[in-house]
């Protein structure tokens, strides 16, 4: 999963493709990398970041939507939180939502059971502008998983079937250093509740922790080694801003696949 933000402020990408055009060139250079699908998104969940309108992120997103969809051969997926987004994005095309807000806001659940799509909910604590505050938990892979479980069933209530839904652990999303990596010890754990699991750890800042402060462009090859240990430890889907490097680690790890213990 290649990411795409068509955002001026995204820790990574922030402010490189916010046109339509040098948005759908990324998406068209990610889908020659390898990507099979494009993480569109119009607000950004990095730590500290000010939530915007849902004007905005519509008059962000759905252009982009729509060119994708209109001249490239690849699943979207729209990375959003909004109900309207939701039903609008897959009127023109989008293939995925992925909400990091695991559709808690309002009328997300109803939005997203109407589009018929499948959905990637992400454990996420707290709201973006204060996550990273003072992040808690007494097992953050107990609490992650339970949180999961509660929003599939949310989910199956709403009229969702199991077999429309993705979960992600939600790496650096309301999380300390150590959270995360507890998590990235554990992920296999989240195997327990039956659906495929997307992870997104690529440049996030506890790469650069890990790595004694390595700047954003300087985390390549610890992210790399990440998603390798997440596809060991269960993960399907890697979204990366990196597609080439992503796609040529998953393709050695696909490789030695049929011979592995752990099958
Ligand atoms: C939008 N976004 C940013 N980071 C993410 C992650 O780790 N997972 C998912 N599903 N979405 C993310």
């Amino acid at each position: 999963m290649g990411v795409l933000n068509v955002t001026p402020d995204s820790f990574s990408d922030g402010g490189l493709f916010q046109t339509r055009d040098a948005a759908l060139r990324q998406a068209e250079a990610m889908l020659l990398a390898g990507a099979s699908l494009i993480d569109v998104g119009a607000e950004s969940t990095r730590p500290g970041a000010a939530p915007v309108s849902e004007q905005q992120e519509l008059d962000r997103l759905l252009p982009v939507v729509e060119a994708i969809a209109t001249q490239l051969d690849v699943i979207i997926s729209v990375d959003t939180s909004s109900a309207k987004a939701m039903t609008e994005a897959a009127k023109l095309g989008a293939g995925m939502i992925n909400d990091v807000r695991a559709l808690q806001q309002i009328n997300a659940l109803a939005a997203a059971a109407a589009t018929g799509l499948p959905i990637c909910l992400m454990h996420m604590q707290g709201q973006p502008n204060h996550m990273q505050q003072a992040p808690q938990y007494n097992s953050v892979i107990d609490q992650v998983s339970a949180f999961l479980a509660e929003r599939i069933n949310a989910c199956v209530a709403a009229g969702i079937a199991r077999e429309r839904l993705l979960i992600d652990p939600g790496f650096g999303f309301g999380k300390t250093l150590d959270h995360n990596l507890q998590l990235l010890a554990q992920l296999s754990t989240l195997k327990d509740l039956g659906l495929p699991l997307l992870i997104g750890l690529s440049r996030k800042s506890m790469l650069g922790a890990v790595l004694g402060g390595a700047a954003v462009n300087e985390r390549l090859y610890a992210g790399l080694s990440a998603a390798v240990l997440s596809l060991e430890r269960g993960a399907r889907i890697i979204r990366s801003h990196d597609v080439k490097a992503t796609k040529d680690a998953i393709t050695l790890w696909q490789a030695q696949r049929p011979w592995s213990a752990q099958q």
